[in-house]
């Protein structure tokens, strides 16, 4: 009875959001402006909105949380945007993203038992919009580039990305021996993790104090039509969609799921609204002295907030503004 009553207690907990680190809704997507679940999921292809906000609470390594995903296979795609634009971070500012990386997606992979070599991935390419108009919504000006994945190059002998990949890029995959970089849906979450910091797609398992989901540059983004490498200092909204066609035998066809999308702050910036300013250095001030998990003045992740946070906002202060 005693040991009943205890695991009762224990079951609301293990279903409640675990991630670690500060982060608010303005750190995700939070509106779509275009879907299709087309040949996705049954069940799981008609509610976009689904892709909006945090990831999903109970999401681990081996078993994904699917309350929380939208699902779309070949011609479906889901497009979004965010409360602040998306901005190209460079490499070497933030210790938790040595590369730069600007944009995450979290999916449903996960490892096969366990094992981070072997992943079961149905991966989605990713698109940037540059809103040209200003409209605040992806319109008929609106440019959109591919953000090129590094591996499997898509581009065919002229250097034209083309779609879809080969089937043996979907399903349960050795990721160790071959890695998938540059691609949604592949790279398992961790609900033990911070959802703002990017996983090191080229590396097994997901590194450091990441959450997982599948990290994007924008130093990646290609004209579709060239190949060619385009300047992005910004973008607008994001595109995800069904990288293949590819016969999973009795999983029926394979589909891309996405349970959320986040875009990585600049280093020093408390409140997510992507520029370093007199408002993040209150924060630090404000909590100075503070320790714990989820703090906003914690600049450099480390539980404390004192004056290595300081430095770091007054260091990067004015950037993104
Ligand atoms: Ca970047
Ligand atoms: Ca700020
Ligand atoms: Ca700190």
């Amino acid at each position: 009875m005693r040991l009943w009553l205890a695991l009762l207690m224990l079951l609301p907990l293990s279903g409640f959001a675990q991630y670690r680190g500060h982060f608010v809704l303005e750190d995700f997507a939070t509106q779509v402006f275009g879907w299709s679940g087309v040949n996705g999921a049954a069940g799981f292809n008609t509610d976009p909105t689904r892709v909006l906000g945090f990831p999903p609470p109970s999401a681990t390594q081996t078993v994904p949380d699917n309350t929380k995903v939208f699902s779309f296979g070949w011609g479906g795609y889901v497009e979004v945007g965010f409360a602040r634009p998306i901005h190209n971070l460079p490499p070497g500012v933030d210790p938790h993203n040595p590369d730069g990386y600007d944009l995450i997606v979290f999916g449903n992979a996960f490892y096969a038992g366990g094992n981070p070599c072997q992943v079961w991935a149905e991966p989605g390419y990713v698109e940037v919009g540059v809103d040209v108009s200003g409209s605040g919504a992806p319109d008929a000006q609106t440019r959109w580039y591919l953000l090129l994945p590094p591996n499997p190059d898509p581009r065919d002998a002229q250097g034209i990305p083309r779609f879809p990949l080969a089937d043996n890029w979907f399903g349960n995959l050795s990721v160790c021996a071959r890695p998938i970089v540059g691609y949604a849906d592949v790279t398992p979450i961790t609900n033990q993790g911070n959802p703002l910091v990017p996983d090191d797609p080229w590396q097994p398992d997901i590194q450091g104090i990441s959450a997982g989901g599948d990290a994007f540059q924008l130093e990646w983004a290609v004209d579709w039509q060239t190949g060619q490498p385009v300047n992005l200092e910004r973008a607008h909204f994001v595109r995800i969609v069904h990288a293949g066609n590819a016969s999973l035998g009795i999983f029926g066809r394979s589909s891309t799921e996405v349970s959320a999308i986040a875009l990585v702050r600049r280093y020093g910036d408390t409140n997510a609204d992507g520029c370093v300013d007199d408002a993040d250095l209150l924060a630090v001030l404000f909590e100075f002295g503070a320790t714990g998990d989820s703090l906003a003045g914690d600049v450099n992740r480390n539980g404390a907030v004192d004056d290595a946070d300081l430095l770091a906002v007054l260091f990067q202060f004015g950037s993104g503004c």
